[in-house]
């Protein structure tokens, strides 16, 4: 067995592990942050389950830190309470990105982990089955429930030789992308092997798993070897080690092979992760921003590098370089040994240890300004700034360009390559994390205003006669259909307010549409709802009256969290008849209950005046969710 059939197998409760069918897998842990996890949270409370039945569920506060309103302070302390009253661990603000914490802190070889977070695959780099997924499915996860998957298809990627000075990890996993593409993980896991193995640390097999998120791949893993030992044992948790790794007679549905000694430096460019060429070939061009962070790079590996480059220079003159440590033990070990005092020196702004610029928190680039980022996203109006030109570089990359001021490769720019080892030991100190009450203790859940009930949908009627009130194009991410930034992601617990930045950036006219139309159907091209796990994708088109998704493919996550929420995500029998769809045209299902139970839906476009069909491909228990409007209905016992 390789791997990944390993951790399904020590996990499966449901199912065969036959490739395309639907396995349930028992979760050992879950994370949430704070933009998904007050919906999860009042989702578990709305389950009537008093303690959690994982192993260790931990709550992580690290996306909503810009606190201009009442509005995340307010989610901060309902995540705090409620975590407390029902068995959850709680990292305050400023303890870290959760993917960075969780690795450092809580993750362990061997189990699995369901994060409301698209990211959660951070955890592959230490031998972990970690999944991201919508908030309700890491609620059901805490109250004992399966996740439930698609058996996966397992892409071995074959790692040989060795990383040359400057080119590190990040363009391990560009290269990936530029092999594979943002849709080539789409029902797959993506398993490292290969003698090149071992010659990467955890924090460089966690920065490509992370970014293997932007494959659409279901999760990513590494073997845990001694060097996931040596990695636990510096954190104080050698007793967490267990060996997995692939037996030698393993088999892959496809493998491919990266020489790591043959790597350069590589770029995502502007809008996709997998827009990817050499920094060479890109060339030297002016650069207005260069922001160092997020859970893909900023452990203490990545920012002891940086700061090493950084030493004695000066950020050149036009460029704002921006540095968030990715946890309160990378940042207190900077501090400690003196790289933090480089950093500063060097003129760059150091920021709270949290998501930040990534998820546009701040920072936004200046009109058109060129920002290369060691994150992971680099879609359209992600970074606050339409027009903003966001590259996805290393931390070598970014720290060597922010001083040349020009996009450049820190292979042969002239600075000396700093050697930088993982320390024998971290610094340890769990001083903010907040364990629970012991169950049955009286604990008060505090609630502010801004948190407002989460929709629910009706069963599904048998008639459906709406407009396209909406077609786009391919590759659309929930940044497009649900954007987030400073100014939206305060109302993550508010979908009414949401709803009006529906679509945003494709088109501002649509929430109002939508209302005045009451809903209809969105007609999407291929890879619809990649990118993040925000389950608002899916519930603030329910409220706005959506009934189905109609296109050529779907991202894991998003289909899931529309399945959760009640509305139908169809696949095109015949892709072709996107092109014939035009937006506003009147289509109808009839029969819509019984066509969907047969797996095959015909829809008449009235304005056209032709039919075409959709596949409607779903396991019993989807079907009965899609039918009731939603799992908390079915779950109720509506149908
Ligand atoms: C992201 O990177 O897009 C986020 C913000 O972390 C999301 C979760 C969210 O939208 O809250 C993700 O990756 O799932
Ligand atoms: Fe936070 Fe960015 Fe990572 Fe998402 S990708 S968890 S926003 S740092």
């Amino acid at each position: 067995m390789n791997i990944t059939e390993k951790l399904i197998k020590s996990h499966l409760v449901k199912g065969e592990m036959v490739k395309g069918t639907e396995i349930g897998l028992k979760i050992d842990q879950t994370l949430t942050q704070d933009a998904t996890g007050t919906m999860a949270y009042l989702q578990f409370e709305a389950m009537g389950i008093d303690r959690v039945k994982t192993e260790k569920s931990v709550a992580y506060i690290d996306h909503n830190t810009l606190q201009s309103g009442f509005m995340n302070a307010d989610d901060h302390n309902y995540i705090r309470t409620v975590c407390k009253k029902h068995g959850v661990y709680y990292s305050r603000p400023g303890n870290g990105i959760c993917h960075q914490v969780h690795l450092e802190r809580f993750g362990k070889p061997g189990k699995t982990l369901l994060g409301s977070d698209s990211h959660t695959p951070t955890g592959g780099g230490i031998g972990m089955l970690a999944m991201g997924a919508g908030g309700l499915d890491v609620a059901v996860a805490m109250g004992g429930g399966a996740y439930n998957i698609t058996m996966p298809k397992v892409i071995k990627v074959n790692l040989i030789g060795k990383l040359r000075p400057f080119v590190s990890a990040k363009d391990v996993i560009l290269e990936v992308l530029r092999i594979l593409s943002v849709k080539g993980g789409v029902g797959s896991v993506i398993e490292y092997g290969g003698e090149g193995v071992l010659s990467l640390s955890v924090p460089e097999r966690a920065t490509i798993t992370n970014m293997g998120a932007e494959l659409g791949a279901t999760t990513s893993v590494f073997p845990s070897d001694e060097i996931t030992k040596a990695f636990l044992k510096a954190e104080g948790r050698e007793e967490d080690y267990v060996e997995i790794k692939a037996d030698d007679d393993a088999t892959y549905d496809k493998e491919i092979t990266v020489d790591l000694s043959k790597l350069s430096p590589l770029a995502a460019k502007p809008h996709m992760p997998d827009n990817v060429d050499e920094v060479k070939n890109i060339g030297k061009i002016k650069i207005d921003q260069v922001c160092i962070g997020s859970c893909t790079n900023s452990s203490y590996l990545d920012l002891m590098r940086v700061a090493a480059i950084l030493k004695g220079n000066t950020v050149a003159e036009g460029v704002s370089l921006t540095v968030s440590p990715g946890s309160k033990q990378v940042f207190t070990m900077l501090a400690e040994n003196g790289a933090l005092a480089d950093i500063t020196a060097a003129g760059a702004r150091v920021l709270e240890c949290a998501c930040g610029p990534c998820i546009g928190m701040g920072q936004s680039p200046n009109s058109a300004g060129v920002s290369l980022r060691t994150f992971n996203r680099n879609f359209e109006g992600r970074s606050g700034t339409k027009d903003g030109k966001i590259y996805l570089v290393s931390p070598e990359t970014a720290a060597v360009s922010a001083i040349t001021g020009v996009l450049t490769d820190p292979t042969d720019a002239g600075f000396e390559f700093p050697e930088i080892k993982i320390p024998n030991e971290f610094l340890i100190n769990d001083n903010m994390v907040d364990a629970p009450a012991p169950a049955g203790a009286e604990v008060e859940v505090l609630r502010g205003p801004n948190i407002k009930p989460f929709p629910l949908n009706e069963n599904l009627p048998d008639v459906i006669e709406k407009k396209a009130v909406l077609k786009v194009g391919d590759n659309i991410t929930t940044d497009h259909i649900m954007p987030a930034g400073s100014k939206i992601l305060p109302y993550r617990s508010n979908i009414p307010h949401l709803s009006q930045y529906c679509f945003e950036v494709c088109d501002p006219t649509f929430p109002e549409r939508a209302k005045a139309e009451g809903g209809g159907f969105i007609i999407g091209g291929a890879n619809y709802g990649q990118g993040s796990s925000r389950e608002h994708a899916a519930l603030v088109p329910l409220y706005l009256g959506i009934k189905a998704v109609m296109a050529i493919s779907f991202a894991r996550i998003h289909a899931a969290n529309l399945i959760n929420s009640g509305i139908m995500p169809l696949v095109f029998e015949n892709a072709a008849d996107y092109e014939k769809i035009s937006q506003n045209d009147v289509l109808k299902i009839e029969n819509a209950r019984e066509q969907l139970a047969s797996g095959r839906i015909t829809v008449n476009n009235v304005t056209g005046g032709f039919d075409f069909t959709l596949k409607a491909d779903f396991s019993e228990k989807q079907l009965n969710m899609l039918l009731s409007g939603g799992l908390i209905n079915m779950m109720k016992g509506n149908n």
